[in-house]
């Protein structure tokens, strides 16, 4: 009778720990955009991986990434919103102004947000920790999502000198929306902020936003991110410019079955796109690989560990395009399966 009590306890228990046993925040959602029949639409020139089975199934480098369709559970997703995954929101930098000068090291941010929305509406949903979000990139450190427009959103401890901020709209699986007005960059400069040499600058929500000054640290932000060095200053907005948006931070469970690469491009057309550039990626300094339509592509095949993207715009002679050192970004993500 013991035993039969004891064995219902550790059933219930593993039943529960499977149940709970889920992402808890939307980043580590990995799903992914668009429309259904781009699933079958491949990056012609983004070679799937051709060295066949056995490396395919070793999982041992992260050189044996396989190009996948979009995730079904994202295709779910997408068909649950109805129109609008078709929307062309338009966002409008209110504050910082372009080309203003800041006397603090804090920068309120403040955006609006207009167009064809069809029911878009940035805000987390708090059962799922989901939810339409803006991306909010300052200089060139990965984003920092902002959900909800009416709330204050304050960049803290940001250092004396010139800046970028970036922004644009994403779906809850962080996939970029990629229509005209979408993607918003002003520059901003800081004088005299005061701000703390040593320390990273933050949002008003403790998440940090750049490591702008000296060593390199694991924050311990809600997306997880990796911070790399602050490189700030010569973007021009008149130059092609790709801005790297995805992947970011860790990548959990089955989320890391697929982990997706997305990016806007300004001022750039993909020769898939009847342009002239291209878009390279290397993952763990491994074979280059290229995009040549712009939307995203997922990847599969990921061993656990910390993994290092690279992320380039090429022109017609296979060079980086360069823009202020933006063009060729490197981020680093983490994967636990
Ligand atoms: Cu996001």
């Amino acid at each position: 009778m013991k035993f039969i009590k004891l064995s219902i306890v550790l059933i219930a228990l593993a039943v529960f720990s499977a149940c709970v046993n889920r992402p808890d925040t939307d980043q580590q959602l990995n799903p992914g955009g668009y429309t259904g029949e781009r699933n079958l639409q491949r990056n012609a020139s983004t070679n799937t991986h051709e060295s066949g089975e056995k490396e395919q199934h070793s999982g041992e480098n992260a050189h044996g990434l396989t190009e996948v369709p979009r995730p079904q559970k994202i295709v779910e997703m997408m068909a649950q919103r109805g129109a609008q995954d078709e929307a062309r929101p338009t966002l409008r930098i209110v504050e910082p102004a372009a080309n203003s000068a800041v006397s603090s090291s804090n920068v309120k941010v403040k955006l609006e947000i207009s167009g064809d929305l069809k029911g878009y509406r940035p805000m987390m949903d708090m059962t799922t920790g989901m939810g339409n979000h803006i991306h909010i990139i300052l200089d060139n450190q990965p984003y920092e999502a902002y959900y909800n427009l009416d709330r204050e959103f304050e960049l803290r401890n940001v250092a004396d000198g010139e800046h970028t901020l970036r922004v644009f709209p994403s779906r809850p699986w962080h996939e970029s929306y990629k229509t005209d007005g979408a993607f918003q960059m002003v520059k901003f400069t800081v004088r005299n902020g005061g701000a703390d040499a040593s320390r990273p600058a933050t949002t008003n929500s403790g998440q940090t936003m750049s490591n702008a000054n000296t060593t390199v640290a694991a924050s311990a932000t809600p997306e997880g991110k990796e911070m790399q060095k602050t490189t700030t200053g010569a973007v021009d907005a008149a130059k092609p410019l790709l801005t790297f948006s995805r992947p970011k931070g860790e990548y959990k469970g089955a989320d890391a079955d697929a982990i997706m690469i997305d990016f806007w491009l300004w001022n750039a057309k993909l020769i898939g796109d009847g342009g002239e550039y291209r878009v390279r990626y290397s993952v763990d300094g491994g074979e280059a690989k290229y995009i040549d339509r712009w939307q995203p592509i997922w990847l599969s095949g990921w061993t656990n560990g910390k993994h290092k993207v690279k992320v380039e715009l090429i022109d017609k002679a296979g060079n980086v395009v360069d823009n202020g050192g933006y063009n060729s970004t490197t981020q680093e993500i983490t994967v636990s399966k």
